[in-house]
């Protein structure tokens, strides 16, 4: 199965399509990852994607989906997987399209409110990409990974101003691809407002329709 998990930042889509991807036995594919880690391997290309990554804008299409095209060719995919984060424009659908045919699209909706309160209280793993929050999804140990005992670390751009940049961008670019993909019918949304837990039954549910 192809799934693409769609939201606004801090909807959950991660959280989520890790869970997901457990239960279905596919990869996730985050794009925000593969661009962290390229900023992490400190090439060139990683310094111009940090610089856009922390201004909260869009990397530009066509080296995006390049980097996208050349994962989902890899052998963990070939029984499918789970897009985070991919496509985030018109343009990049159209060229997922052409190369792949995707089963459904799962949008997480929630709201402005929520996310400032979310992406403020989240703390990453750099190193096996788990996410945590300070209140609702504690790690055992302050400040500590459960699984690599790495590091948290907050986002560069989970500063106030840089979350409200890429709400903006995201209703700009990324909200006319759910109509899109409305339009081919591929489309399941899951109001995502409670806890963790309780959006998971509600996103397994969705997913069986
Ligand atoms: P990313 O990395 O794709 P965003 O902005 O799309 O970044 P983000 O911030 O990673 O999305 P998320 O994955 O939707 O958010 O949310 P999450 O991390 O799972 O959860 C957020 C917090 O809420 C956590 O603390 C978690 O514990 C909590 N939480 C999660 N789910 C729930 C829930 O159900 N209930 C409750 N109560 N709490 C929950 O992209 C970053 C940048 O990379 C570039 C862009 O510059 C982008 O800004 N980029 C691209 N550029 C161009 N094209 C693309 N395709 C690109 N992809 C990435
Ligand atoms: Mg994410």
């Amino acid at each position: 199965m192809k799934i693409v998990i769609m939201g606004a930042p801090g909807s959950g889509k991660g959280t989520q399509a890790e869970i997901i991807s457990k239960d279905l036995e596919i990869p996730t594919i985050s794009t925000g990852s593969i661009l962290r880690y390229e900023v992490e391997s400190g090439s060139k290309l990683g310094q111009k994607i940090k610089d856009t990554i922390s201004q909260g804008i869009l990397i530009p299409d066509e080296l995006i989906t390049e980097l996208l095209l050349k994962r989902v060719d890899s052998p963990d995919c070939k029984n499918g997987y789970i897009l985070d984060g991919f496509p985030r424009t018109i343009n990049q659908a159209k060229s997922l399209d052409e190369n792949i045919d995707i089963d459904k699209v799962l949008v997480l909706e929630v709201e402005d409110q929520v996310i400032l309160n979310r992406l403020s209280g989240r703390r990453s793993c750099t190193n096996c990409n788990i996410v945590y929050h300070v209140q609702s999804k504690k790690p055992q140990v302050e400040g500590v990974c459960d699984i690599c005992g790495e590091p948290l670390i907050i986002r560069d751009d989970d500063k106030e101003e840089i979350i409200k940049k890429r709400l903006e961008i995201y209703r700009e670019s990324t909200k006319p691809v759910i109509d899109y993909y409305k339009q081919k019918g591929k489309v399941v949304t899951v109001d995502c407002v409670d806890g963790i837990e309780e959006n998971t039954k509600l996103i397994r549910k969705a997913l069986l329709k």
